[in-house]
C-alpha cells in the first residue's frame, strides 16, 4: 500500500494561473516583467501574495528587511519550521518565472495540503525574500544575506540605487518595513524551486534539476577616473581616456574567463559614464564585473588576476583605478540529505532528472549558511533568463512543483 501522499500532485492549473496573475503586476514592455525591488509594483505584488496566503489560512510575519514569511502551523508547536521560498522582485527586463515560480510553488504546496487536509508535524513557511535580484540595490540576495549574518542591517539600509535612493528609505516608503529581527527565525530546513536559467536541462531533455551545488561569485565594482575633455578638439596624445581603459578591461575579463574554461564565466552588465555626454570624454566610469565558477581556488585566482591586470591597463593610460567588492559568496554545497530527498521524489514520481550545479545565485545560497538547504530546478526555453522572453512550459513548472511538494512534505513529516 502506498504511503500517505505517495502519488500526490499539486494543482498544475492553479499554479500556472497564479503565475500569470502575478505577471500582470509590473509588466515589462516585451511580455516579461519589470517589478524591481521596493518599487510600487513590488508593493502591489506583495499585497497580492499576502492576500492569496491569508486566503490559504497562512499568517504573515515580516522582518526589518521586508522579507515576508507566511506560516502554515504544524501539529508540534516546538518543531522548527520547514521553509520554502524564493523571490517576487524582478530584473528591469525580467521574465515571469525567475523567483516567482518558487514563491508560488510554495503557496501551491500549501494549497494542496489544505485541499487534502494533510497535517504536518513541522510548520511550513512560504518565503518571499526581499531584493534577491540586486538589480536596483546591490548586492544580489541582500535580504537573505542579512538573514544569514553576511551583511549588517545598516549596510543593507544604506545601499543606494542609481538615483541615490536608499534601501531603507524605499522600504519605508512602500510600507513594507516589518518589525521582526532579521535572522531571528530558525529553520529546520530550506527548499527553493527555481528555473535553471541555463541551457543544460533542456539540452539533456531532463524535467528536474537535482541541485547539488551553486557556483561562487564576485561582483567587483571598478571606478575609473579619466579627464573630461572635448571629444573633437582634444588631440589623441592628450587624452586621459577612462572609456578606453574600460573597453580594454572588458576585453581582459572575457579573456580571463575563456582561459579558465570549462566552468567559469565573466562579464559586465552595468556601466555608468559621467557626464555621459556624447561629445565629452568621460571623467568617471563605474562598472561591475561579475565573475563566477564552482571552483573556489579558480574563483579567487580570477579575481586577483582581473584586479591586477585592470590596474596595469589603467596605469598605462594614466587613468585612476579603484575597485570595491560589492557582492560575493563562495561556491555552495547543498545539504546531501535534502538533495537525496529531491532526487528520490523525482524518481518516485517518474520524472527524468539529473544532478546540476546552479549557475545563478539564489537566496538558498545564504540560507545554506544557517540551515540544511537545497534547491529543485526545472528547464527554461533556450536557457534564457533575465530577458523578458524567458519561457517555461506548464508541464515543466508543475513537475518541479510536484517534486518540491514531496521533498518538503517528507521533511515536514505528515501526521496521519
Ligand atoms: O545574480 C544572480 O545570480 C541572481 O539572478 N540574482
Ligand atoms: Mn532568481
Ligand atoms: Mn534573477
Amino acid at each position: 500500500m502506498a504511503a500517505p501522499g505517495e502519488n500526490l500532485r499539486i494543482n498544475a492549473d492553479r499554479l500556472w494561473d497564479s503565475i500569470m496573475e502575478m505577471a500582470k503586476i509590473g509588466p515589462g514592455v516585451a511580455g516579461g516583467n519589470n517589478r524591481q525591488t521596493l518599487t510600487d509594483a513590488d508593493g502591489e505584488g506583495r499585497h497580492l501574495f499576502r492576500k492569496w496566503c491569508e486566503k490559504a489560512g497562512l499568517t504573515m510575519g515580516v522582518d526589518r528587511m521586508g522579507t515576508m514569511f507566511m506560516t502554515r502551523p504544524g501539529t508540534d508547536p516546538d518543531a522548527l519550521p520547514v521553509y520554502v521560498g524564493s523571490h517576487l522582485d524582478t530584473q528591469p527586463t525580467g521574465g515571469k518565472y525567475d523567483g516567482v515560480l518558487g514563491v508560488l510553488a510554495g503557496l501551491e504546496l500549501v494549497r494542496t495540503l489544505n485541499d487534502l487536509d494533510i497535517r504536518t508535524k513541522h510548520p511550513i513557511v512560504v518565503v518571499n525574500w526581499a531584493n534577491e535580484e540586486g538589480a536596483r540595490f546591490a548586492p544580489a540576495m541582500l535580504a537573505s544575506g542579512v538573514f544569514a549574518g553576511m551583511h549588517t542591517l545598516d549596510y543593507a539600509y544604506g545601499r543606494k540605487d542609481l538615483d541615490g535612493k536608499t534601501y531603507g528609505d524605499e522600504l519605508k516608503r512602500i510600507g513594507w518595513q516589518g518589525g521582526e529581527e532579521v535572522g531571528a527565525r530558525k529553520m529546520h530546513a530550506y527548499f527553493e524551486y527555481h528555473i535553471e536559467q541555463g541551457p543544460i536541462l533542456e539540452a539533456q531533455d531532463k524535467q528536474i534539476g537535482v541541485v547539488t551545488h551553486c557556483q561562487g561569485l564576485w561582483w567587483l565594482e571598478f571606478t575609473l577616473t579619466g579627464k573630461e575633455a572635448h571629444t573633437g578638439s582634444t588631440p589623441m596624445n592628450m587624452r586621459v581616456n577612462a572609456g578606453l581603459a574600460m573597453a580594454r578591461i572588458f576585453e581582459m575579463v572575457q579573456r580571463v574567463a575563456m582561459e579558465n574554461q570549462p566552468g567559469a564565466v565573466g562579464g559586465v552588465g552595468q556601466v555608468k559614464f559621467s557626464p555621459n555626454s556624447r561629445n565629452v570624454l568621460p571623467g568617471r566610469v563605474v562598472f561591475t564585473v561579475d565573475i563566477r565558477t564552482p571552483d573556489q581556488s579558480k574563483l579567487d585566482r580570477m579575481r586577483a588576476g582581473i584586479e591586477s591586470q585592470a590596474a596595469k591597463i589603467a596605469a598605462e593610460l594614466g587613468v585612476g583605478c579603484s575597485v570595491e567588492a560589492v557582492g560575493h559568496f563562495d561556491p555552495v554545497t547543498f545539504d546531501p540529505t535534502l538533495v537525496g530527498r529531491v532526487r528520490a521524489a523525482a524518481e518516485k514520481l517518474g520524472y527524468s532528472h539529473m544532478d546540476i550545479i546552479s549557475g545563478a545565485g539564489h537566496d538558498a545560497c545564504w540560507a545554506a549558511k544557517v540551515a540544511p538547504a537545497t534547491m529543485v530546478m526545472c528547464p527554461c526555453v533556450g536557457g534564457l533568463s533575465h530577458n523578458e522572453a524567458e519561457d517555461i512550459s506548464k508541464e515543466w513548472a508543475s513537475a518541479g512543483a510536484d517534486v518540491l511538494f514531496h521533498a518538503v512534505v517528507e521533511t515536514a513529516e505528515i501526521v496521519v
